[in-house]
């Protein structure tokens, strides 16, 4: 710690240098966040000082984060739906995994999860000591719900299937998961981080929420394409009261007990979240899925006119290709299988594709 403070000119200028230090945004192509949009900035700005982790001096956030829920719960056919505002896709997974710990007892639980699941499950797993069981993908980049199938058994407590992969953009047979989910009598977990709020606005929705009878709990992140500042994340659970089996005391909070994970928690990005939503509405939001499934399709017909193939057909705005090399300054991200991959992200405009494209074809020439 500095004996004596900085003066408030030498501090900003410490930390702007940082700042420019930090990539520009037009040239990130890896990311699943992005710019956040100004109302969720505005609000964000607004909700500073909330603190979630004790409602009952924040009423008015509080009434936003179940607002929050309600318009998710809507969203995904289920209107009261129970749920909370996490930090994002890995809390809400590792909640949803301990919710079907505790709904469901068994001296060594298990969980089937797609070998494309997020590496989330991994610490989820280590966290609550269940053992992991690995479903193979298809051809197509989706987990196969018969070998799912074949790896249920008595002690396994959950399936998750994911709704926009992280690195493929695939949706998994979530209906078909479903239905196992029923016949097994399992809790079926829909990891929709990334695609939460992109399918229920395609001109074709794909099945995977609450309107499938057997999916109990869905994650989804604002702070992805719901364009929110950083941290918000949502888990949902099909029952209202769900949440409750996670309940332990808080005494000497303005609420006695809690069901999350976090104990402070920024009412802030949840207010960013709310924001975004009621200003854009479903039109909005449809607006903005189709421009990015616009320039998901023109970079692959574009990376096509270069005889780059692309390594998936996907489901939502992750375009991945065979190809090993991208020019500087631009950030991409590798697949595990060394594919390229770009997420068309609000932030990465036609614009920006064109100037990749165009710094691609320099290169490959
Ligand atoms: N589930 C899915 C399907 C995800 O894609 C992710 C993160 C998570 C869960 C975990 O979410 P949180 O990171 O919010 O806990 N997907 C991105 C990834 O790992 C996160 C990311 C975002 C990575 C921006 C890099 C980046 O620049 O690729």
């Amino acid at each position: 710690m500095l004996n004596k403070g900085l003066t408030e000119d030498d501090l900003f200028s410490f930390l702007s240098s940082k700042k420019q230090e930090d990539i520009d945004h037009s040239y990130i192509l890896s990311s699943m966040c992005t710019l956040p949009h100004t109302v969720a900035i505005k609000a964000h700005d607004m909700f500073i000082d909330t603190n979630l982790g004790d409602p009952g001096l924040f009423p008015g956030t509080a009434a936003l984060e179940r607002l929050l829920i309600e318009r998710f719960g809507t969203l995904f056919h289920k209107k009261d739906a129970g749920g909370y505002a996490t930090s994002g896709g890995t809390e809400s997974n590792i909640q949803a995994l301990r919710l079907a710990k505790a709904l469901r007892h068994t001296a060594r639980p298990n969980v089937v999860v797609p070998e494309s699941a997020h590496f989330s499950f991994k610490k989820a797993c280590d966290i609550l000591c269940l053992e992991m069981r690995s479903v193979p993908l298809g051809s197509d980049n989706r987990m196969l719900a018969d070998k799912a199938s074949e790896l249920i058994d008595k002690n396994t407590i959950a399936m998750v299937g994911v709704a926009g992969t992280t690195e493929y953009g695939m949706v998994d047979p979530i209906d078909d998961l479903a239905k196992i989910a029923c016949q097994h009598d399992i809790f079926l977990h829909v990891d929709a981080a990334f695609g939460g709020m992109v399918i229920p606005f395609l001109d074709k929705p794909i099945p995977f929420d609450f309107a499938l009878p057997g999916v109990t709990t869905i994650a989804v992140d604002p702070h992805k394409m719901g364009m929110s500042t950083i941290p918000a994340g949502c888990l949902l659970t099909r029952e209202p009261d769900m949440l409750d089996a996670l309940n332990i005391e808080t005494p000497y909070l303005t609420v006695k007990k809690e069901y999350t994970l976090a104990g402070t928690r920024p009412g802030a990005p949840v207010a960013g979240a709310l924001a975004v939503l009621d200003y854009l509405g479903s039109e909005g939001m449809k607006a903005v899925v189709a421009g990015c499934m616009k320039n998901t399709k023109r970079l692959i017909a574009g990376m096509g006119t270069f005889g780059i193939e692309p390594a998936a057909t996907p489901d939502v705005n992750v375009a991945t290709f065979v190809c090993d090399k991208v020019p500087a300054p631009w950030k991409v991200s590798w697949t595990r299988n060394g594919h390229l991959r770009i997420v068309c992200m609000p932030h990465v405009t036609s614009d920006r594709i064109e100037a990749f494209l165009s710094d691609f074809g320099d290169m490959h020439a």
